[in-house]
């Protein structure tokens, strides 16, 4: 290895549903962290590695900052935005082209003097115009110092291997601290709690429930098989026919889908099996909320 190995944290913040986790996906070219069209689909703060032969960039994807519904569920994930900044060497600030407002206008007023921050001006594939740019960043330019600024769109992958190279300087030389193929910090267990709540996230469209959650109450595995208990969690009894859908197809489609993801995810057979638990109030107790992996 050369001395000049870089190893550094990069902290990924803004509003929900911008693309901070399909980004972090992106840039670590592996799915690590879940995403859907709903607002306030990360709950975690969630590491994400990748390893070149030069430098260590570890991602730290963190939930969307909440302006309004100030509940515990939604405190604890804005305080885990915001401790984050002491510990990362860069932030990467992601915006919707176009689209600077309020919310953006208040993570710029709490972001750390001295760190550098690169703003990722995310989805330009959406853009009918892409001269409507210009005078975006002119804008943009104004609100913050910014290391950096760049047009990306991370679904499409444009702009992100460009990213990489403007972030790279910002982390300081060190060895590695994760193994060069470890993609993320995270357990299996928490990677199968998070991969069946994206198929609810992504399955309940309008009817999905604030209050679901998803908690891994037996992780075994028998050679190559795991077997994964898992508890839908519903703040209210009438929720539960929701998720079950009729006959209980939808829960089954949730299901299946989440374990052929595990499967490839974890290399082997998985036998899923899902049930539906009412904890009422869980996202405003928080004793539920730390029963349940919320840092
Ligand atoms: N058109 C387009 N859509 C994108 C792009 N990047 C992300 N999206 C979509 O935007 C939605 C939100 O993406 P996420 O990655 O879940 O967003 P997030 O910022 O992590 O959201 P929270 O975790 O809820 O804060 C998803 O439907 C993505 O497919 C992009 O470059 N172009
Ligand atoms: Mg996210």
């Amino acid at each position: 290895m050369s001395a000049a190995f870089r190893t550094g944290y990069l902290a990924v913040i803004g509003r929900p549903n911008v693309g901070k986790s399909t980004l972090t996906n992106r840039l670590v070219g592996a799915k690590v962290s879940i995403t859907s069209k709903k607002a306030q689909t990360t709950r975690h703060r969630i590491h994400g590695v990748l390893t070149t032969p030069d430098a260590q960039f570890i991602f730290v994807d963190t939930p969307g900052f909440q302006m309004t519904h100030k509940n515990a569920l939604n405190r604890l994930m804005n305080r885990s935005v915001t401790s984050t900044f002491a510990d990362v060497d860069v932030i990467l600030l992601v915006v919707e082209a176009g689209n600077w407002g309020a919310g953006e206008a208040e993570i710029a007023r709490m972001l750390p003097p001295a760190t550098p921050v690169v703003l990722a001006i995310n989805k330009i594939d959406r853009l009918a115009d892409k001269a409507e740019l210009l005078p975006f960043i002119a804008r943009v330019s104004a609100q913050h110092e910014f290391a950096a600024l760049l047009p990306i769109s991370a679904e499409k992958g444009v702009g992100t291997q460009e990213l990489l190279t403007v972030l790279a300087p910002y982390l300081p030389e060190a060895p590695p601290v994760f193994a060069d193929d470890d993609i993320t910090d995270r357990s299996e267990r928490f990677m199968a709690a998070e991969i069946l709540r994206e198929k609810l996230f992504r399955n309940l469209g309008e009817e999905l429930p604030y209050g679901i959650a998803v908690e891994i109450e037996k992780f075994e595995q028998e050679g190559a098989l795991r077997r994964i208990h898992a508890a839908v969690i519903v703040d209210k009894a009438g929720h539960r026919a929701i998720v079950i859908g009729k006959g209980g197809a939808r829960l089954k489609r949730m299901s299946t889908d989440a374990r052929k993801e595990m499967e490839t995810l974890f290399g082997g057979k998985v036998w899923l099996e899902t049930w539906i638990k009412v904890k009422g109030g869980w996202a405003d107790d928080e004793r539920a909320l730390k029963s349940l992996g919320y840092d």
